[in-house]
């Protein structure tokens, strides 16, 4: 689709990175090239792991270079080997069930819970079978995926539960902070998240003999003592990404009130636009609000999600169907899929079709968030047929 004058004459992102403070990111960088190190375990690499586990209020923060190789190295120091299965949602990032399967896991896919958007705890009890060795629940767009449920199934059958938080570094559960549950969770520092470090991810976890295991299997299974006692891979995070993610980490309370500040504005500018709602935050719980996401439901809007990201891509605001297609709709999931998904997945395969990520961060303005909202409902009046005079 195309249009004579697109609303914004320059792009607007979903995942445009929070940059923070330059000149102190470039004091941080000139620090790491005095000194000399640049990597293994350097300064600002502890500094920030030290960060993390004091704001996820864990015992242990493992640095790594991305959230994918995060869950690979968790997953394998909770003891899941290649031929496993791990019951995981299908409604995620593809990322998450590609570290499992990149490492010869198998991924078994199970329906949402429609609150969350995270694993529905039934569903993933009628998947456990005689190969199941693990479960990994992700808290979809920062929203705490139904955290007691599924500690009570992987505690009823025995299996390590594992976390991807890749979005949600700094929310809450409870009251406590997302980080602590499970044996272990897994954050993403990408570029596009509130709180980056160019590329990054962290493993936090409570268990010591988890945390030394993880340590050692980033560092080509070499221990403190530089013994090598495990399988291991390198996967270590370098300073340049830590001087990032410590200036990010600086800056987060500002970027948090800039992602609530522009989920209000979408909240109030699209309270009257019929079939298009706002996913929610739990109340009481802090949320970083990184993804706004909506979900449109043609029967009342008229418009298929797919229009709309048509009408919002041609005025330059580039939307993004996240997660659609599911993970069990894709390859190389889709054609095994007696293995990948033995049981239907209707509510994933309803939502895939209804989301639409707008948005946000310190890039876009209140004035913009108007002016997609705009587009948004101008979008439904003409679905609708009742064009304003
Ligand atoms: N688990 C979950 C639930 C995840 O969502 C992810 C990743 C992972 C695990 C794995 O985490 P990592 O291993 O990556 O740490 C992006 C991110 O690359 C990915 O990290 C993220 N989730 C996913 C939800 O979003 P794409 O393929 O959508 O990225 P891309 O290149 O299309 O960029 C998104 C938008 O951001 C574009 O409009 C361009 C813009 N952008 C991007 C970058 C990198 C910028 O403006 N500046 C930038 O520097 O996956």
């Amino acid at each position: 689709m195309t249009v004579d004058r697109p609303k914004f004459s320059e792009p607007l992102h979903v995942g445009r990175p929070n940059i923070g403070d330059r000149a102190r990111l470039a004091d941080r960088i000139n620090g790491a090239l005095d000194r000399l190190w640049l990597s293994n375990d350097g300064v600002l690499v502890r500094e920030f792991e030290e960060r993390v586990a004091a704001l996820t209020g864990t015992r242990h923060c493992v640095t790594t270079c991305n959230a994918t190789t995060g869950l690979q190295i968790a997953a394998q120091a909770a003891g899941i080997k290649a031929g496993d299965e791990v019951i995981v949602p299908s409604f995620t990032c593809v990322a998450t069930a590609q570290a499992l399967a990149w490492i010869g896991v198998v991924p078994v896919f199970c329906d949402l819970e429609e609150k969350s958007a995270g694993a529905d705890p039934a569903h993933v009890e009628q998947l456990i079978g005689p190969r199941t060795r693990g479960i990994v629940g992700v808290h979809v767009f920062g929203s705490p995926c139904p955290i007691d449920p599924l500690t009570d199934v992987a505690a009823r059958h025995g299996l390590p539960l594992l976390f991807d938080a890749a979005h949600a570094f700094g929310n809450t559960y409870l009251r406590d902070p997302i980080g602590g549950f499970g044996l272990a969770e897994v954050f993403s520092f990408h570029a596009t998240k509130f709180v980056n470090s160019f590329e990054g991810g962290a493993i936090v976890t409570n268990d010591d003999e988890f945390a030394e295991r993880a340590r050692t299997m980033r560092n080509m299974g070499s221990n403190g003592d530089r013994e090598v006692v495990s399988t291991g891979t390198v996967a270590r995070m370098h300073e340049i990404s830590a001087a990032m993610g410590l200036t990010s980490l600086d800056a987060m309370d500002e970027f948090i009130e800039v992602n609530e500040r522009n989920h209000a504005c979408y909240l109030e500018n699209l309270a009257a636009v019929p079939g298009v709602q706002l996913r929610s935050q739990p109340a009481g719980e802090r949320a970083n609000h990184q993804y706004v996401v909506v979900e449109v439901d043609e029967r009342v809007s008229g418009v298929h999600r797919d229009q709309l990201h048509a009408v919002l891509h041609a005025n330059n605001v580039l939307a993004r169907r996240y997660f659609h297609p599911a993970c069990h709709q894709v390859e190389p999931f889709r054609s095994r899929a007696e293995l990948h998904a033995p049981l239907p997945l209707p509510r994933t395969e309803a939502l895939v079709d209804r989301v639409l990520a707008l948005p946000t961060g310190t890039s876009v303005g209140v004035e913009q968030v108007r002016g997609i909202c705009e587009l948004i409902a101008d979008a439904v009046r003409d679905a609708l047929g009742d064009v304003a005079p």
